[in-house]
């Protein structure tokens, strides 16, 4: 048995630990009713030894919330948030609004770095550093000035001769990364949670208790914004405003710039992105000042923000995680596919639990572990991905990786051949991981397209039973589903529908669908034009199907070791029973090579065609049908709703417009139908 002590000083550890990492790090690993059990213990056990209360145990600010922590302080001016842009239109659209209010576009700009750390109010009376607070909620914050005075870069007293009575300024304390990184590893040392970014970090370290732990973070102050100033001298500019900051002693950052227009601006953020991870510190964005004092007092403010700044924000692109486990994908051809198992992370604008790990030489040279702590990025619309560990972070109860050896679905091998990149599941049709993807991919977009078929709706029919290979889909009972909760007359005739719809779709998407290797959308569409369907490419030979142009060797090994598989062979027999169409219709003038020699792009639907059945058609008469318009382009052939940049891009280049009347003609006809 411990003794009460002891007890004391264990609880109190572990409740420090689970409030940093609730408070601070988001990251809770207790339960709120674990965490008041522990706060409940630690009370009653205080209430028995009286002689054991701390001035800092937890129990002596539990139950006030923590923004009571600190003396609350007014500030002598509100603070306001800003407002985002994102775009250059975003930026146009702000001055134009300045422009209305002030008669004309405002005289200049000054861009700043916006710093990704904690919004701090210093007031100096006489000159001295009477208070630093936090920004609270704009108009009350937290004193911290005890701690801010800590930080060496913050002067204590201001410097010069024209030093007003009072005056305010704000700034944004933070931590450079280097500082961070030593932080974390002195944590890691001491069996201390880590900071999961410097902002964290930063913000951690000026809310201490104890002033003499935020002396020992290495912590920096960007002076950006003139508060409330009494006395001293008059500004008719904000850039006046930071020269005077920067005279008397205070740290402004010598990034900023004064600019004419917003095109300097938009140069000004561009530079700025580009250079964000060369900084020593981390940047989340820049902030645009009108810049003439008179016209910002004009302009004024909204309710939540000044109407004469915006806030340029970078996509925050990475961010550090735990990698709770690694675990593998077989996709729709067997590949065995690791990915992250992450703790949530938001990270590039979305909330981010997996991230792709590619395959396993990529586990094995970025060294992640499951239980490390990870980077992990997600720039833009990129698939999120793990870029690698923290190695100071290690407790050396990580576990490395491997391949499984067998397929966690199906429980069949998973081989590597030799030389190659990807492991596979060798379980065929047996492994359900492997058929849930190939049905998902068989009646998704790029395949037979049936709508209202996605995952929810193929794991429902899998899980019951309704199917196991694509040829069910168009075979079972879609009335059963009136039993399943959620659906309804409405939702079974829509899929009804979509299905029936789904058995006359151009063959070249079934072929699609089928998910042969190396056969695509384009290669699917020649063969279909070259054989005309499936039963004849069933029997046609390797060399027959290599024999075709634009089909390699390896396109037609492929072919020919799919259509050689007997459980293929069956499927097909099932989808031609089930009616669906294995076969192109012999189309009029089709075998007349009419179109011989001639490239189209079709945009849009065109009545009475798919997309896709307009381009068989023109292929079926020995045209050719490509994405892009260019000066070889014989037409353009536009439905409804054709894209608005190829009919410009033809407009430019002089490429005829074919409407669906003149595309009918176009068939039968031949280019002819053109002049
Ligand atoms: C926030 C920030 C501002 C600036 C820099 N970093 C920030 N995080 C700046 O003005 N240079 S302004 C600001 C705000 O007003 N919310």
């Amino acid at each position: 048995m411990a003794s009460p002590e002891e007890r004391a000083e264990e609880l109190r550890a572990q409740i420090r630990e689970h409030a940093h990492r609730y408070y601070i790090l988001d990251d809770p690993v207790v339960s709120d009713a674990q965490y008041d059990a522990l706060i409940k213990e630690l009370i009653a056990l205080e209430e028995d030894h009286p002689d054991l209360i701390a001035p800092d145990s937890p129990t002596q600010r539990v139950g006030a919330p923590v923004g009571d922590l600190f003396r609350p302080v007014e500030h002598l001016r509100p603070l306001f948030s800003l407002d985002n842009a994102e775009s250059r239109e975003d930026l146009e659209a702000w001055e134009a609004r300045m422009e209305r209010q002030l008669g004309g576009p405002p005289g200049g700009y000054v861009c700043e770095l916006k710093i990704d750390g904690l919004a701090v109010v210093l007031t100096y009376r006489d000159g001295s550093l009477a208070t630093g607070a936090t920004r609270g909620d704009g108009r009350v914050g937290e004193d911290i000035t005890a701690n801010l005075r800590t930080i060496d870069v913050i002067p204590l007293r201001l410097i010069g001769e024209d030093i007003p009575d009072v005056v305010e300024v704000r700034g944004e304390v933070y931590m450079p990364y280097e500082a961070f990184e030593e932080l974390n590893e002195r944590q890691v040392e001491s069996g201390k949670p880590i900071f999961a970014n410097p902002r964290n970090a930063a913000a951690g370290s000026v809310r201490q208790k104890d002033p003499a732990m935020t002396a020992e973070r290495r912590l920096g102050i960007w002076i950006y914004q003139l508060g409330l100033v009494d006395g001293g001298p008059g500004f008719d500019t904000h850039w006046e405003t930071v020269e005077y900051m920067q005279s008397v002693g205070l740290r402004v950052n010598p990034a900023s710039a004064r600019v004419e227009s917003i095109d300097d601006v938009l140069a000004y953020v561009e530079k700025a992105e580009g250079d964000r991870h060369d900084m020593p510190y981390q940047t989340d964005g820049v902030v645009i000042k009108v810049d003439s004092l008179a016209e910002q007092d004009r302009l004024g403010y909204t309710a939540k923000a000044p109407r004469w700044a915006i806030a340029y924000k970078f996509p925050p692109e990475e961010q550090v995680t735990t990698l709770k486990d690694i675990a593998i994908n077989i996709g729709r051809t067997g590949a065995a596919t690791p990915f992250a198992v992450l703790e949530p992370v938001f990270v590039g604008g979305a909330t981010v639990g997996m991230a792709t790990l590619h395959n396993e030489d990529q586990v094995k040279k970025k060294d992640v572990r499951i239980g490390d702590k990870v980077i992990v990025r997600r720039a833009g619309d990129v698939i999120p991905e793990v870029v690698g560990p923290v190695v100071a972070a290690r407790t050396g109860s990580e576990v490395e990786w491997s391949m499984p050896a067998e397929c966690p679905f199906c429980g069949n091998p998973i081989v590597r051949p030799e030389g190659e990149a990807v492991a596979r599941c060798t379980g065929g049709f047996d492994c359900p991981s492997r058929v849930r993807e190939w049905l998902f991919h068989f009646a998704g977009r790029g395949g037979m397209d049936i709508e209202h078929l996605g995952y929810k709706t193929i794991d429902l029919l899998l899980e019951g039973g309704l199917i196991t290979d694509p040829a069910d889909i168009f075979t079972f009972d879609v009335e059963r589903l009136m039993e399943v909760e959620g659906w309804g007359e409405i939702s079974v005739g829509n899929l009804s529908r979509a299905i029936e719809a789904a058995k006359d779709r151009p063959v070249g998407r079934l072929l699609t669908a089928l998910g042969i290797r190396h056969v695509g959308g384009t290669v699917a569409r020649t063969l279909v034009r070259a054989f005309r369907g499936i039963p004849a490419l069933t029997k046609a030979g390797e060399d027959e199907i290599a024999g075709v142009e634009g089909i390699g060797p390896i396109i037609a090994a492929g072919v020919r070791e799919w259509f050689d598989d007997p459980a293929n062979r069956e499927l097909i027999a099932k989808l031609g029973d089930a009616g669906v169409r294995l076969e192109e219709e012999p189309l009029e003038g089709a075998s007349s090579g009419i179109l011989e020699g001639c490239t189209f792009v079709v945009s849009g639907a065109i009545e009475g065609y798919t997309r896709e059945e307009a381009q068989a058609a023109i292929e079926a008469r020995g045209g050719k049908a490509t994405g892009s318009v260019s000066s070889k382009t014989t037409a353009l052939i536009v439905g409804e709703s054709p894209g608005a940049s190829k009919t410009r891009k033809a407009e430019e280049l002089g490429v005829p417009i074919v409407d669906a009347e003149l595309f009918e003609r176009l068939l039968e006809k031949g280019p002819a139908a053109l002049t």
